[in-house]
């Protein structure tokens, strides 16, 4: 017998971006472990990740190609060849590439993070046909936009860093299920001395685990921040001369959070006026006395109408005290801004002959049902999706699921399962999982670049998209050079070695060791350097005024609150948030028994006196509902869920669900304030129990 490990890198839609150590026996990946030497994943896999092989193995894959033959959405298929399937596509695709080829729709994103198998020979299919651009919006434009605006990219702490934190404030985020990597070293902190902090409508797995939780209504962070900001100013715990160096609009900021006492920041986010003010006072009072402050800021804060300022005003309060000052201080968002990919040259925008129009991928139920029209250009004709499974995750699911039920819309799926959205598809296409392809990766929580080998051969016929995109360029007759880039070409191009943060990127190394830091200050903002149009931190930001937004630090209530409409809340009383589910990745995962059983079902936690109030007990099954649609599951009563708030923890497969649905039957296809980001925690229902 023959034994491998071979270097991989995790493809899943998590900051941690994991180094793997695959064994393969004999062509087959046995197991799949955490690199022991890589610095941040330190030989440490969650659950979900040290089943890939299940996943990969499992007896549903998709294997072949297929073509629909029942009604959309039945489920019913037939094998077919794949020259069948990229012949039936190409003269599907053709006539409408010709007659208006904006009609094609692109819909994908982060079931691979992989710069390769992401978008790149995809990209260059599409801006050949000149089809239209899918604004990629669905998870973290919001809060990438406000925090751009403040501190002008996505950079910030390192999260190699955390550990030495004196105090870690956690805010909207849940890195015991959703960061674990990060979550080790707050731990470590915590063992040295560290205070730790939540700030979050739900007492999750990680709030229930730090020394203090603030549980505050969703939306409102924006407010709190506001208010940190009236008790730092006003008890000067400042540091004056970062502010003086550093930052622009603090004279106009001072004025703005005057108007935040600590009563109304504490009515407005439904918490007590000592929270705000100790929580400054901590803050404020560490980073005086030297000690590093730092802010783990996540997406539970961003995916409501006012996100993308919610994030905004976080991330003045770091300069505000100076918290830039240490290598452990300061905030992190993303790093994603950190890395010098070559993103134009993968994707070949230069193909593109004119800019089309963009369609934003969390409005998809609107816009698949949209007729042709001047505004909006021709009607969707024809989707591919990849890499997403719209169906499931996005918002306003009803309307999704009629838009794919058009019997005029042509749909291709390239899947690893027969997922919810795969039911639609006219023709569904196998793809390679991360052991069967390779990849060039980025993260957005650490600062390695990464390379992933193929661990083993193409299971059944599975191709890679880029496989598949360059089959389908050849079928629709596209000749230039660039749809015959091999991976590895593709790869060897995907950081730009001659910028100083990659300086020494080599492909042929990097698969070789798998990863490779980038060239980074230990404190990226001790000294200033903000990649504003200042350079410093903006406090005002005269880039917002001209985009029509607040230039300073504002609130900006969710749409849907028992505060900012009452109407509505009359009829749907309890605010809605459904992050994800521990041993789920977004949808991924839902259909692996072993991680399913943990999960078990669908359930909502609801606080007992909204469950006294409506007479729901542990275990019942319920009904929630609004006016956009319903779903059902069972009633958990806890005091996780602060009262007025239920929590469905996602996203499910609607097949696999308790009533064929989730909670994205009762999501909005509203869009934040800014980055035109959904507004998933942005949703009022009511709950009933269901007649036993
Ligand atoms: N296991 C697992 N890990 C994942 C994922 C997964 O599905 N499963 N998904 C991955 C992806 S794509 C992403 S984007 C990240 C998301 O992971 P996180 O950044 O952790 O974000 P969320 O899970 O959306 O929300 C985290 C917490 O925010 C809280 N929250 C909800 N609304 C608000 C609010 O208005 N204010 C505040 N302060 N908190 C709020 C929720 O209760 C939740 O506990 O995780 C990634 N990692
Ligand atoms: N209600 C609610 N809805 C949410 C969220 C929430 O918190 N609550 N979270 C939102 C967020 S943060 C995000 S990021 C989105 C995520 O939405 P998506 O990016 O659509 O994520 P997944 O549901 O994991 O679907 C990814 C699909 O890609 C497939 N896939 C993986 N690798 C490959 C590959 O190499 N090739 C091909 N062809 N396919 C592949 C997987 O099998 C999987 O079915 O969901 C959003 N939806
Ligand atoms: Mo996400």
């Amino acid at each position: 017998m023959t034994t491998t490990q071979v270097r991989a890198a995790c493809p899943l839609d998590c900051p941690d971006t994991c180094a793997l150590l695959v064994t393969v026996e004999d062509g087959v990946a046995t197991a799949v472990k955490g690199d022991p030497d890589h610095p941040t994943t330190a030989g440490v896999l969650c659950t979900k990740v040290s089943r890939y092989t299940e996943r990969t193995y499992h007896e549903d894959r998709l294997l072949y190609p297929l073509k629909r033959v029942g009604k959309k959405g039945e489920g019913k298929f037939e094998r077919i060849s794949w020259d069948e399937a990229l012949d039936t596509i190409a003269a599907r695709l053709k006539p409408i590439a010709e007659r208006a080829p904006e009609a094609i729709l692109p819909y994908s994103y982060c079931g691979t993070m992989g710069l390769i198998q992401g978008e790149s020979m995809s990209s260059r299919f599409f801006n050949k046909i000149g089809a239209s651009l899918l604004d990629r919006t669905i998870c973290a434009s919001a809060g990438a936009t406000g925090y751009k605006y403040t501190i002008g990219g996505s950079v910030g702490t390192d999260m190699e860093q955390f550990q030495n934190a004196k105090l870690l404030i956690i805010w909207g985020g849940n890195p015991i299920a959703s960061n674990l990597h990060f979550w080790t070293r707050a731990q470590e902190a915590k063992r040295h001395g560290a205070k730790l902090i939540a700030i979050d409508p739900y007492r999750s797995l990680t709030a229930e685990k730090c020394h203090q939780h603030i549980a505050l209504l969703p939306g409102t962070d924006a407010a709190l921040a506001l208010g940190l900001m009236h008790v730092l100013i006003n008890e000067d715990l400042l540091d004056h001369d970062y502010i003086a160096q550093h930052t622009i609009g603090f004279e106009q900021l001072k004025q703005r959070a005057q108007e935040w006492t600590p009563e109304r920041t504490a009515q407005t986010c439904g918490i007590t006026v000592d929270e705000v003010v100790e929580l400054a006072r901590l803050y404020g009072g560490m980073a005086k006395a030297g000690e590093p402050v730092a802010i783990r800021a996540n997406y539970g804060v961003q995916r409501v109408h006012g996100g993308g300022m919610s994030v905004r005003n976080i991330a003045c309060l770091p300069a505000l005290v100076g918290a830039w000052r240490h290598a452990a201080g300061g905030m992190q968002l993303s790093s994603s801004g950190s890395f010098p990919t070559n993103k134009p040259w993968l994707q070949r925008t230069d193909l593109l002959q004119k800019i089309p129009r963009t369609i934003n991928m969390s409005t998809i139920g609107d816009d698949l049902l949209r007729p042709a029209s001047a505004a909006f250009g021709p009607a969707v004709e024809a989707v591919i999706v990849y890499n997403s499974n719209p169906l499931a995750v996005a918002p306003d699911s009803d309307k999704v699921m009629r838009g794919f039920l058009r019997e005029d819309l042509f749909t291709v799926v390239l899947e690893h399962f027969q997922t919810d959205t795969a039911d639609y598809a006219d023709i569904v296409l196998p793809a390679t999982t991360q052991l069967e392809h390779i990849d060039a990766h980025t993260s957005y929580g650490h600062l390695y670049m990464m390379a992933n080998n193929a661990a083993i051969a193409p299971m059944g016929e599975a191709k890679a998209n880029t496989e598949i995109f360059r089959l389908l360029a050849a079928r629709m007759g596209f000749d230039d050079d660039c749809f015959q880039d091999s991976d590895d070409q593709l790869a060897a191009q995907a950081f730009n070695a001659n910028d100083a943060r990659a300086v020494g990127f080599d492909w042929d190394a990097l698969k070789q060791k798998g990863w490779q830091k980038l060239n980074m200050p230990q404190a990226p903002f001790a000294h200033g350097g903000f990649m504003t149009p200042s350079g410093k931190c903006e406090f005002y930001s005269a880039q917002m005024e001209k985009d029509g937004l607040d230039p300073l630090p504002a609130y900006v209530a969710p749409y849907e609150s028992v505060a900012s409409n009452p109407e509505l809340a009359a009829r749907y009383p309890l605010a809605m948030i459904s992050p994800p589910a521990r041993n789920f990745l977004n949808s991924t995962f839902v259909n692996v028994k072993s991680l399913r059983s943990s999960e078990a079902e669908p359930h909502l936690d609801i606080h007992p006196d909204d469950g006294a109030a409506r007479g729901i007990a542990n275990g019942d099954m319920v009904r929630i509902f609004n006016d956009r649609g319903s779903f059902v599951a069972k009633a958990r009563v806890t005091d996780k869920a602060r009262a007025g708030l239920v929590v469905g923890l996602s996203v499910w497969w609607k097949k696999l669900a308790t009533d064929g649905k989730n909670a994205n039957e009762v999501t909005s296809q509203q869009l934040t304030d800014m980055g035109r980001a959904p507004t998933f925690y942005d949703t009022l229902v009511q709950v009933e129990r269901l007649a036993s």
